[in-house]
Formats: C-alpha cells, sequence, structure tokens
C-alpha cells in the first residue's frame, strides 16, 4: 500500500438504497448489496427496518395523487425493509443505472431490475433520484448516530 494515494472527495455523493420487501422476502438481500460493493461504492449505514406507514407515506409523498399509491404503501409496509446508505463518486445516477428502469419489463439485462424482477409494483429496490433526495431520504430513514463515516482501504484504488 502507498500510504501518499489519497482519494479526492470530489464529486463524492451520498445516495439512499432501499431493498424492498419482495426483494427481503426472495432472498436477494446479498445479491443486491454485492452489486453496490462490488462497483465500488462505500455502504456509511445499513439496517433491516419494519417501516411505519407515516414514514412510507412520507417518502413517496410527491406520488401521494397516483392511482397506485395505496398499493404501494400496503407493498412497502408488508414486512421488513433493508435501508442503506451508500457513499461515492457520481453514486446517485450510477445507483439508479446499476436498478435499472421503474418497470423491470423494460430494465436492460445486467441491471438489479432487468436481472431480478418482472413488475413495477414488484421492481425490488429503491434508488435516490438526485443528489438532493439521496440527503433527503438519508435523513428520512437513518437516526444520527446509525451513520458510519469510515476509511475504506481501497479509497486509493478506486479514485485517483
Ligand atoms: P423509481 O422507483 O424507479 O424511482 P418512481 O416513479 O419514483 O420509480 O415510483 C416509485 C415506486 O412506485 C416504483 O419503484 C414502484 O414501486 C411504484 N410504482 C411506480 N409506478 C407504478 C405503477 O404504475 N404501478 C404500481 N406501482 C408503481
Ligand atoms: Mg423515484
Amino acid at each position: 500500500f502507498l500510504p501518499h494515494l489519497v482519494a479526492s472527495m470530489e464529486g463524492v455523493e451520498q445516495t439512499y438504497i432501499m431493498i424492498k420487501p419482495d426483494g427481503v422476502q426472495r432472498g436477494l438481500v446479498g445479491e443486491i448489496i454485492s452489486r453496490f460493493e462490488r462497483k465500488g461504492f462505500k455502504l456509511t449505514g445499513l439496517k433491516l427496518f419494519q417501516c411505519p406507514k407515516e414514514l412510507a407515506e412520507e417518502h413517496y409523498k410527491d406520488l401521494q395523487s397516483k392511482p397506485f399509491f395505496p398499493k404501494l404503501i400496503d407493498y412497502i409496509t408488508s414486512g421488513p425493509v433493508v435501508c442503506m446508505a451508500w457513499e461515492g463518486v457520481g453514486v446517485v445516477a450510477s445507483a439508479r443505472k446499476l436498478i435499472g428502469a421503474t418497470n423491470p419489463l423494460n430494465a436492460e439485462p445486467g441491471t438489479i431490475r432487468g436481472d431480478l424482477a418482472v413488475q413495477t409494483g414488484r421492481n425490488v429496490v429503491h434508488g435516490s433520484d438526485s443528489p438532493d433526495n439521496g440527503k433527503r431520504e438519508i435523513a428520512l430513514w437513518f437516526k444520527e448516530g446509525e451513520l458510519c463515516s469510515w476509511e475504506a482501504v481501497q479509497g486509493p484504488w478506486l479514485v485517483e
């Protein structure tokens, strides 16, 4: 290891990724986490959590007027979810690419939804759609003290 190599913080973002209840029930937790790990992002928060209705409604408040909203809230609160905060260069847009299109039938093979799901209402994973929403959602789902800021040994081998 070359100790003088330090990874730059330029372009580092945070995103909120959540494995939805179908992903947990179907035993896809390890598979999904490993895709973000292998890409080179850093896990800064992780918990299994039974989401209360009020939190699901707050998280998806922009979709309140949609006809599928009640079913969406039932889905997200139907069992435990895995809440994660991930950090890295360009992580917000990159995670959305790794996740794939909202409708899994339109998601490219190689993406999480493209490989592992068939229906919009059971699309196994959530990812923030902007850096601002990444921060908002991490603050919504995690309490202070639940997040870890840490130095990954691979830092300078991933980012120059
Ligand atoms: P995204 O998860 O790809 O960002 P959004 O449009 O933000 O997609 O919708 C949030 C979630 O709401 C989707 O992931 C999906 O679970 C659900 N959803 C979106 N559109 C529909 C629909 O037409 N029918 C059922 N569920 C939907
Ligand atoms: Mg969205």
